[in-house]
């Protein structure tokens, strides 16, 4: 019984209906000594001994969120939600993991005082994935920890400090470039504006389609952004969609690239409990070919990726299977790409 031995129910048991005097002491002994089985992605089988391809960093992060709270939970309902996801790929045509490790870290510990203290912590907690040796993929947890990462990137062996070789492939309803949202300056609002001042390169924002006039006036100005609006890729007549140039700037692109997934870039449907979901975004299936399309360019090189704003409700659970299967999409591009190199 995998996941589900007798020490999971009774810690479950614990959690919830605490009642000291209902546990004997043999019960309180096996709740000491077992916590219940790690999950991991795809419920995979895991080996804890490196190297590893992949690995799955969740991180639960949460403390700007603007409007609705939850994204703290978002990176383990991801997890669980991927052991619904099929573990056959149509693309690979076999079942994953096809021979590749992936393992599942522990999560962030989000036990933090200060703003500045979880984005220095988290900065800390990435160094170790991202020295080039495995494919990190970050769960989020706000948007916000994208900054950290990006800091931590500048030891990547692809980036050797200079941050202005990294491009930034965003997929997001909102262009988060203001310089304050609230009043804070390191807000999720406010990440990739916080990454063009860390020196990133290129930014290429994929289905933005929620933006102030400052982010307009950034959006034209800077040379560095360039933004693909919901509006222009998803239009009634698909003949007038410039779809198939985005498509062509992903093929061409070169050099080190991150991928910065906020699940709110997909229509607002398909993830009802994020933060802000935005009606008139991407389909899953236009998500799944821009994934495709960025690990096949033969030029660039995706150094990792985050899945980030993901966030759960009672009520449906297809925003962390949205997130999962996204995640698992990201695993088979980059098994693909590790095929052709
Ligand atoms: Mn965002």
């Amino acid at each position: 019984m995998d996941g589900c031995d007798l020490s999971t129910i009774l810690y479950t048991d614990f959690k919830f209906n605490f009642n000291p005097e209902a546990i004997n002491r043999e019960t309180l002994v096996v709740i000491i000594m077992e916590e219940p089985s790690k999950m991991t992605f795809l419920g995979l089988e895991e080996d804890e001994n490196g190297p590893h391809d992949i690995v799955i960093l969740p991180i639960p992060y949460e403390m700007t969120t603007s409007y609705r709270e939850g994204t703290e939970f978002g990176p383990k309902a991801c997890i669980d939600a991927s052991l619904q996801v099929e573990l056959f790929d149509e693309l690979l045509d076999q079942d994953l993991p096809c021979g590749y490790k992936i393992f599942t870290s522990e999560p962030w510990n989000n036990e933090v005082n200060s703003l500045a203290e979880a984005l220095e912590s988290i900065e800390k907690f990435s160094l170790k994935w991202v020295n080039g040796e495995q494919f990190p993929i970050f769960l989020g947890g706000e948007h916000g920890m994208l900054l950290p990462i990006i800091r931590s990137l500048r030891k990547h062996p692809e980036i050797e400090g200079k941050l202005e070789q990294l491009t930034i492939l965003q997929i997001d309803a909102h262009a988060d470039l203001r310089n304050e949202l609230n009043g804070e300056k390191y807000s999720h609002g406010t990440v990739i504006r916080r990454a063009l001042d860390e020196g990133v390169g290129e930014i290429i924002q994929v289905g933005i389609r929620t933006y102030c006039s400052e982010e307009k006036k950034i959006i034209d100005s800077d040379e560095r952004v360039k933004t693909w609006f919901a509006r222009d890729l998803i239009r009634m007549d698909s003949e007038k969609s410039n779809w198939n140039e985005l498509i062509n700037q992903i093929k061409n692109l070169s050099g080190p690239v991150w991928l910065s997934f906020d699940i709110d870039g997909l229509d607002g449907f398909l993830v009802p409990a994020t933060g802000t979901p935005v009606p008139g975004g991407l389909s899953f299936w236009g998500a799944n070919e821009i994934i495709m399309e960025l690990f096949s360019a033969s030029n660039a090189k995706v150094i990792g990726a985050d899945i980030n704003e993901i966030s759960t409700s009672p009520n449906t659970n297809l925003t962390e299977f949205s997130a999962a299967l996204i995640t698992t999409k990201i695993v088979v591009g980059h098994i693909i790409s590790q095929k052709r190199d």
